[in-house]
């Protein structure tokens, strides 16, 4: 049995089953998406379906974090004043891939699914969340607003709190170069950003050093798997 942890995918669903497609999963296997499966991209509902269909058809357990970005979706559907921010921050390309104008018409499986998404996850030694986390609090997994949004965090890290464990994040897009540090000074700096901003290579005429979507397999020997955004 074989776990993934896979960076942010922001609705580049091509991209995301080519990724799936080099991990050669089996029955058994886990999969850990940090967030912001949505938004952006050209096919956030897909997105959402690929995941189904792994977990049904395929017999892997996919454990989907809450992005800020599914946030920005809830919190436009409890208040209709915070839907223009999530619709100019890429909701409105999400609606699109449903054939929707408004969040309220999402089918309910799909709510759910949103509404269910748990902040973080602990496996194996690693613990996974979409920004980060707060370390300013006594206990850190009580800030969940804060592990959706924050940045900059790594030197307030509380070792004696973490541990042996290792955080793995996205949220923030970083270049291969960058990423590549921090996964060759593993387990030593216990951090690692999974977000080389896939759908970046879309957006802005492609920012330098952005582009694929990232995957670690955690079982000995680690490994960093990439695939180039192919929407
Ligand atoms: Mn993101």
């Amino acid at each position: 049995m074989r776990t993934y942890v896979i960076g942010d995918i922001h609705g580049c669903n091509r991209t995301f089953q080519a990724l799936l497609g080099r991990l050669a999963l089996r029955p058994g296997d886990t999969v850990v998406l940090l967030g912001d499966l949505i938004d952006r991209g050209p096919d956030s509902k897909g997105v959402v379906d690929t995941v189904w269909r792994l977990q049904d058809e395929r017999g892997v357990h996919v454990i989907c974090l809450r992005g800020n970005h599914e946030q920005l979706l809830l919190d436009a559907l409890d208040d209709p004043q915070r839907l223009d921010a999530w619709l100019f921050n890429g909701g409105r390309q999400t609606l699109h891939s449903f054939g929707l104008d408004h969040p309220e018409a999402l089918p309910a499986a799909y709510l759910q699914f949103f509404y269910k998404m748990p902040h973080w996850h602990e496996i194996k030694g690693y613990l996974c969340v979409h920004g980060g986390l707060d370390f300013s609090a006594p206990d850190p997994l009580e800030r969940t607003d804060a592990m959706l949004w924050i940045r900059r965090w790594y030197d307030q890290i509380d070792y004696t709190w973490l541990g042996e464990r290792i955080i793995l994040h996205g949220h923030t897009p970083v270049d291969m170069e960058a990423i590549r540090a921090q996964y060759n000074k593993l387990p030593a700096k216990q951090y690692l950003n999974l977000d080389n901003g896939c759908v970046y290579a879309l957006l802005e005429g492609g920012r330098a050093g952005l582009g694929a979507l990232l995957a670690i397999r955690l079982e000995d020997p680690r490994e960093l798997i990439g695939v180039q955004n192919v929407e």
